[in-house]
């Protein structure tokens, strides 16, 4: 039978249809579209539709572990209890910390959340939507005094203008985008702008782009708050009755940004784009300014926030259909985290440690011992007090920050130097699991259970399918044995998920008589069934509005103490670090279209891979050629804080002296590609969100003597390789090389293999004139190795040649020469996969449109390409006027 559940990857939340395997070890069967979700009505994006080759089964963490050792559960839970027990009566409760996740349910975060703020006593709760949406929150909470997304999707189909500031939501956010790509095709006079200094797939349905400076947004939006007054479309009725500050702000705007010229010079546009921008904005009424991590991962983040809502606020364009500053969520559960009120400058359920009398209702709401009382550490500073020793004993649950925080270097010293590194987490190998002194094994998607809240304040049930594997346990199982086991049994002894769900929603009902807004009373008595049957639906969720909530602040009253909005005067500042002679480039950084953050789940799936499928720079090509530096040749980008090894990708997509580099990419999959090492901890100071958007670095060719790829299953890299990158196959990987010596690494690599497979035979082809040399190694006539090296960087790959090895089928003679010469003559070479769904690459949508498919949708009935998630459709329009110019 059918069962309904929620992505686990963007902010999205699309429902998700399934059907379990008649023998559920082995997964789902079946899974598609849920049509009834309202976010997705049955799209899924590439991400989503391959959710069954994600499922996490290999390198899974199925025991716990203390310092490598299997042990049971009571003894991890046991070991943990005793340390934080011993920390806490040694030095205080805040020598205790958790790091958590916007990927944790809803569940997970309030238990966390409870234990360390009520039982423990500290507010060392923090998570990686610190580097994600802070500033979002801190902007909302400024202006509403609460922290709500006052719109939803719908208000998106239904604007006439969508601004979209810092977002690429044609890869990240991909099926909001295409339901926003088909509103603007039915309602052609639409208009959209993209706020971004990269060229990106999103401007693909874009009236006009604007390829702003970096970090110069908050300009934009003042000018266009002084150029509505001039304009006359200042709503002052509404600045009158519902808001306060409105001339301050106006007047902070005109001092700095009155002028187009100059605002237009400091954002490095042409006066004609920002005047288009603000012709449109002050004739539009139905406006929203969609705003993501341009916005907010910046060390002004939070005035940039600030800046857009003031605009939003001056011409009463919020709480009405089509209209509202939209702050975009990433994670399946940031906002769920948000509630629950998992953040260190939170209490509980939307109240703060400064929000009157706050404290004592939780602590009576709790029945809390230890009540914490105020802020606890952010993300950056929380790892700073680590390596300092003052956080004694550190809880990372669901997040991976060795690859993710800013300065790695630091992290991994605050690891190192921490006395209890505790790590929950669904896999065995990630960056950070080397440094838990206890493993902990949680349960991935398809698993667990519980609730979690997408983009529009919509929650959704994640359903637990299939059976957990091991000994892996929810999330907040493991919080409360350990809670349990340090004597708080009664605060702690959940029957079940709906248990907390039923007690979380009590908590925002409690008391709230309307004075927040975050509350979903309705809930605080169902039953088991009904939170098993649970459809999606908005908060608030109250006994009056059992439905739900669609739009926020439509009656014009906020959350502040006199139920008026906020002004913020905007004083625009530059990104912290410039560029200097030592430090030319501008690093930006952020997501490819079909892999998910660290890689943890996506990283395994050849399918996935075959998009982008390693680490890489993007740079301008009048820069490389200034470096010498060639398309795909080897490079180093480098900060004063750390190293990165690249491929080069020439672009004209990104700024002269900007570079743009993925942030996915661990060391269990190449060398040394984790952009964040580059990165300082510059934080915007009322957030704490690092500007994880900007540095200043520099580039370099990186040389080497031979270049190559091993196609075989995984092997390990015994050999100092000066890169080398893992790409997954369908039947085992590619992995690329380049080695500083003269065939060393190859005769090491060749053994390795030897040993592996014994009693095989190698083949040899060498290309007198390329230098170009292919070996294969045959065991019984199948292929189970292939090395190929030659002399420059640039790697002629194929997929068919990689579908050949470990296909266990043995080669016929002519098999064999094609395998040598590196190419079949009777199967196509596909190029670069452009459709995952279809695996369709770019030679065959060329030679498509050269054999006269012009349009998308003809391509699409001969190749299929972008006919199912529609993921690719932006690329397949860049491929379409190149060639109709031929
Ligand atoms: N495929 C995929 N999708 C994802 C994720 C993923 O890992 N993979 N992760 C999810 C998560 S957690 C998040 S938070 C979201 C993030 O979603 P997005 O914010 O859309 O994604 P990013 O690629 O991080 O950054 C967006 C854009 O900000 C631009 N930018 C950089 N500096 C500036 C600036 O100063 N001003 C402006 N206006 N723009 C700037 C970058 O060039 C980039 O194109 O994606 C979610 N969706
Ligand atoms: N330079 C730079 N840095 C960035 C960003 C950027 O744009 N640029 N973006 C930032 C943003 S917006 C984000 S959201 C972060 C993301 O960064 P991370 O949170 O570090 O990335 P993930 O790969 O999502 O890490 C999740 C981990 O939890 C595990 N896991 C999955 N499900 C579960 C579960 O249910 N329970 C447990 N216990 N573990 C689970 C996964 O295996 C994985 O190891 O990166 C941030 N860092
Ligand atoms: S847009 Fe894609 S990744 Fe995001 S929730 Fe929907 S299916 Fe999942
Ligand atoms: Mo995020």
């Amino acid at each position: 039978m059918a069962a309904l559940t929620t992505c686990p990857y963007c902010g999205v939340g699309c429902g998700v249809k399934v059907t379990v395997d008649q023998n559920p070890e082995s997964g789902l069967a079946t899974l598609e579209g849920d049509e009834s979700h309202p976010a997705n009505f049955g799209r899924l994006c590439v991400k989503g539709s391959n959710l069954s080759d994600t499922l996490v089964h290999d390198d899974r963490l199925l025991a716990p572990q203390i310092n490598g050792h299997q042990v049971e559960w009571h003894e991890a839970v046991d070991h943990i209890a005793d340390k934080i027990k011993q920390v806490v009566a040694k030095y205080g409760p805040d020598s205790f910390a958790f790091y958590l996740s916007g990927q944790i349910l809803t569940e997970d975060y309030y238990v966390a959340n409870k234990f360390a703020k009520g039982f423990i006593g500290t507010a060392n709760v923090d998570t990686n939507s610190r580097l994600c949406m802070a500033s979002a929150v801190v902007g909302y909470k400024r202006a509403f005094g609460s922290d709500t997304v006052p719109c939803n999707y719908e208000d998106l189909e239904l604007c006439d203008l969508l601004i979209m500031v810092g977002s690429n939501a044609a890869w990240t956010h991909p099926i909001l985008f295409q339901r926003i790509a088909a509103a603007k095709e039915k309602r052609p006079e639409m208009k959209v702008v993209v706020i971004d200094p990269r060229a990106t797939a999103t401007c693909d349905i874009a009236d006009l782009h604007l390829a702003i400076e970096p970090g110069s947004d908050a300009a934009i939006f003042n000018f266009l708050l002084a150029e509505s007054e001039r304009k006359g479309v200042v709503d002052q009725t509404y600045v009158k009755k519902f808001t306060k500050g409105y001339s301050d702000a106006l007047k902070q705007a005109k001092k700095q940004c009155g002028s187009l010229e100059k605002t237009a010079q400091y954002c490095g546009l042409s006066t004609d784009d920002l005047s288009q921008l603000a012709a449109w904005w002050c004739e539009t009424d139905k406006t929203i300014s969609f705003y993501s991590q341009g916005v907010n991962q910046s060390s002004s983040g939070v005035d940039k926030c600030n800046a857009i809502i003031n605009c939003h606020l001056a011409t009463a364009r919020i709480g009405k259909e089509g209209m509202g500053p939209f702050s975009i969520t990433g994670q399946p559960n940031a906002m769920g985290g948000r509630e629950v009120g998992g953040l260190a400058n939170q209490l509980a359920a939307h109240m703060d440690f400064a929000t009157p009398n706050a404290i004592e209702l939780v602590q009576r709401f709790w029945q809390a011992p230890n009540m914490a009382t105020e802020n606890g550490l952010k993300a950056v500073d929380m790892f700073k007090a680590v390596e300092e020793g003052k956080v004694k004993v550190l809880w990372i649950m669901s997040t991976n920050p060795m690859v993710s925080l800013p300065d790695t270097a630091q992290v991994q010293r605050a690891l190192e130097k921490c006395e209890m590194v505790i790590v929950s987490d669904c896999k065995q190998h990630t960056d950070t699991t080397p440094f838990a002194d206890v493993l902990l094994p949680a349960l991935p998607w398809s698993e667990k259970d519980g609730t979690v809240t997408n983009s529009e304040r919509r929650i959704s049930r994640q359903r637990g399918l299939l059976p957990p594997r091991g000994e892996a346990k929810p999330d907040w199982w493991s919080i409360c044995q350990v809670a349990g086991t340090m004597g708080y049994q009664s605060g702690f002894s959940y029957r079940g998920v709906d248990d907390i769900f039923r007690e979380h929603a009590a908590l925002s009902e409690f008391e709230n008589n309307g004075k927040r807004d975050f509350d979903i009373g309705y809930f605080s008595d169902i039953t088991e069934d009904e939170y098993n049957q649970l459809l999606p639906i908005q908060w608030p969720v109250t006994r009056h509005k059992p439905h739900g909530t669609a739009r926020m602040f439509t009656d014009g009253k906020f959350f502040t103490p006199d139920q008026k909005a906020n002004f913020i005067p905007i004083k625009v500042k530059k990104p912290v670090t410039g560029q200097s002679k030592e430090w030319p480039f501008i690093l930006n950084t952020g997501r490819v279209r079909d892999q998910w953050h660290t890689m943890t789940r996506t990283g395994d799936a050849a399918i996935l891979s075959r998009h982008t499928d390693q680490p890489y720079v993007e740079i301008h090509p009048d820069d490389a050629a200034e470096l010498d530096i060639q398309n795909h040749a080897l490079v180093s980008v480098f900060s004063a804080y750390g190293e990165t090894r690249l491929r080069a990708k020439l672009s004209t997509q990104v700024r002269r002296k900007a570079l743009f580099v993925p942030i996915h990419w661990t060391k269990q999959f190449a060398n040394q590609p984790i952009v964040s090492s580059l990165i300082p901890q510059v934080v915007d100071a009322l957030s704490g969100q690092p500007e994880s958007k900007h540095a200043v670095v520099n580039v370099k060719t990186i040389s080497a003597l031979q270049y190559g790829y091993v196609i075989s299953s995984q092997l390990p890299v015994e050999h100092d390789l000066v890169y080398w990158c893992r790409v997954p196959t369908l039947t085992g990987e590619r992995m690329e090389f380049a080695c500083s010596d003269d065939l060393v690494a190859v005769h090491s690599l060749k053994k390795v293999i030897e040993e592996k497979y014994p009693n095989g035979e190698w083949m040899t082809y060498e290309n007198p004139l390329s230098l170009q040399n292919r070996q294969v190694y045959l065991l019984e006539d199948v292929p189970v190795a292939l090395i190929f090296i030659q002399q420059s960087p640039d790697l002629p790959v194929s997929n068919w040649l990689e579908e050949q090895v470990l296909a266990n089928k043995a080669l016929t003679a002519n098999e064999r020469i094609a395998l040598l010469v590196g190419r079949s003559v009777d199967v196509e070479d596909k190029g670069n996969i452009v459709c995952s769904c279809y695996q369709v690459g770019d030679k065959q949508i060329k030679a498509a449109i050269e054999h006269g498919d012009m349009t998308l949708e003809a391509l699409g009935m001969t190749l299929k390409c972008g006919s199912n998630c529609g993921s690719c459709i932006p690329e397949i329009k860049q491929l379409l006027p190149v060639l109709e110019e031929i």
